[in-house]
């Protein structure tokens, strides 16, 4: 047995572990389309309409900033081709429009914003471009393609996400565009080393399968190479493990769950009373940070150019919940032991998951596999919710996992679960104990615990606790919505 455990499988990147350790970012939508009242621009529309009277990405990274998000990333080209860059590839840009009389740069002022407020900026260009010509001549687009992701790599500092929707469909020439993806990624990990790249399945980090913001449980970090997915291909299979990742995958490719916090993910005034509640927020934040991904939340600017007053009180309040729920760690600081230590070594001691130490873990014998932790909470209190973490430098480890609580003489199972990872929240109905035991009931390799932590809050409702209510309430979000416009 070596001292340290070794690490297991696939592991992350320096760029992917501080990624996934952000926990929120934040998506910000705007191009024509709020100015011509749809979801997707056909590429038809005239640059001249992108006229926000009130433009402010300086209030987009201070909300940002504010509502507890580390990364932002703008729609630089959304599938409608229209560029909020002067590009010197296309006359379809920002450098056509009344904005700033044609001498504007929104990717610049977003970039210099983002650096202002401490907020990692990072960037969508989407592949599929309903205006440019050249679509569907394939090796001609290509070219106009990279060169564009060129000018945004090179001419803004540090960009520290790509995002590409992997949508693609046929050019004027009645010919289906074929992306030349591995050219794509290739000039991202070019002019940008530490940027992490979103494509449906990477290739740092992989798209969750559905845009409503949550993740699967189980949910491994991991998915298999053998899979072969290429951006846009989907298979059930596919779908499934980008959903829940592959247990023991060769790949390292963590979720990321993105979500608009309206119904579009444009700006419509139409939306403005139907926002994601705080409460709601909080319920994806449990079932995407809660379930070892990063949320993605989309927040639109409007036709001035500003986030709607309704979408910013929303997302602040649901920071503000956040900080409430999370106050109060009844375990941190308290005595814990366990069933095992690695090498009897304090180094890997139990008393790591209470220490609040971003790196230090509990971690057993090489051969024990399974295992409890147990805290002494000093005196009886009462819990509803459960923060766990893995240290993911070493891999993603634990594929079974339940809690305990002591009652008398008898330790009383209260959560029976699956993957742990970065980090799994479990809401549950209120739980009284001084001594609580996390049981490692199944690991791929010794369990490397970081941190168990447990709060109170009326701010965790019954549908975040019982499944099916939670599924319930997803399903019927926006049952009384109109249509989404498109
Ligand atoms: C989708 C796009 O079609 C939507 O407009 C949006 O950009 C979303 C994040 O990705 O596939």
């Amino acid at each position: 047995m070596s001292y340290q455990p070794l690490p297991y499988g696939a592991l992350p990147s320096a760029a992917q572990l501080n990624w996934q350790r952000l926990e929120r970012s934040l998506f910000v939508h705007f191009t024509v389309n709020p100015f011509t009242n749809r979801e997707w621009g056909d590429g038809t529309e005239d640059p001249k309409i992108f006229n926000p009277t009130d433009c402010d990405p300086r209030q987009w990274a201070r909300v940002a900033r504010d509502a507890g998000f580390k990364l932002m990333v703008l729609t630089a080209k959304h599938h409608d081709g229209f560029c909020l860059w002067p590009s010197k590839f296309t006359d379809h840009s920002i450098k056509n429009s009344p904005y700033r009389n044609g001498k504007g740069d929104l990717v610049r002022e977003f970039v210099d914003a983002c650096r202002e407020f401490g907020i990692l900026p990072g960037l969508y260009l989407s592949p599929w471009d309903r205006h440019e010509k050249s679509y569907g001549d394939s090796d001609r687009y290509n070219d106009y393609f990279v060169n564009q992701l060129t000018e945004l790599l090179t001419q803004y500092g540090t960009i520290h996400e790509m995002w590409f929707d992997g949508a693609c469909a046929e050019g004027p020439n009645g010919k289906r565009q074929v992306y030349d993806w591995p050219r794509f990624f290739g000039t991202v990990r070019h002019f940008a080393p530490e940027a992490i790249m979103f494509s449906d399945a990477g290739p740092d980090v992989r798209w969750v399968a559905n845009e409503r913001g949550f993740a699967g449980d189980p949910c491994w970090s991991t998915i298999e190479s053998s899979l072969g997915a290429k951006p846009g291909e989907f298979s059930d299979r596919i779908r499934d493990s980008l959903h829940h990742g592959d247990r023991g995958g060769d790949l390292w490719r963590p979720p990321e769950s993105d979500v608009s916090i309206r119904h579009g993910w444009f700006w419509h005034e139409a939306e403005n009373n139907r926002v994601r509640t705080p409460e709601h927020l909080v319920d994806l934040y449990f079932r995407s940070v809660g379930r070892n991904s990063l949320i993605l939340l989309n927040i639109p600017p409007d036709t001035r150019g500003r986030f709607h007053e309704n979408d910013v009180a929303s997302v602040l309040k649901f920071n503000q919940n956040l900080q409430s729920i999370f106050a109060h760690d009844f375990a941190a600081g308290r005595p814990a032991t366990a069933s095992n230590v690695r090498a009897s070594d304090t180094v890997f001691a139990a008393s790591h998951v209470t220490d609040n130490h971003p790196e230090s873990y509990w971690a057993t014998d090489d051969s024990v596999t399974t295992g409890w932790v147990e805290i002494d909470l000093g005196s009886p209190h009462t819990f509803n919710i459960i923060c766990l973490q893995e240290q993911i430098r070493l891999g993603q480890r634990v594929a079974k996992h339940s809690i305990q609580i002591l009652e008398g003489t008898t330790w009383r199972t209260i959560v029976s679960s699956t993957t742990i990872g970065h980090k799994r929240l479990h809401g549950i109905a209120p739980a009284t104990a001084q001594r609580v035991r996390l049981s490692i009931d199944e690991s791929l390799a010794c369990p490397t615990i970081l941190r168990v932590s447990l709060y109170h809050s009326d701010l965790v409702t019954n549908e975040m606790i019982d499944e099916t209510l939670m599924k319930k309430r997803e399903d019927n979000i926006w049952a009384d919505d109109v249509p989404p416009v498109t």
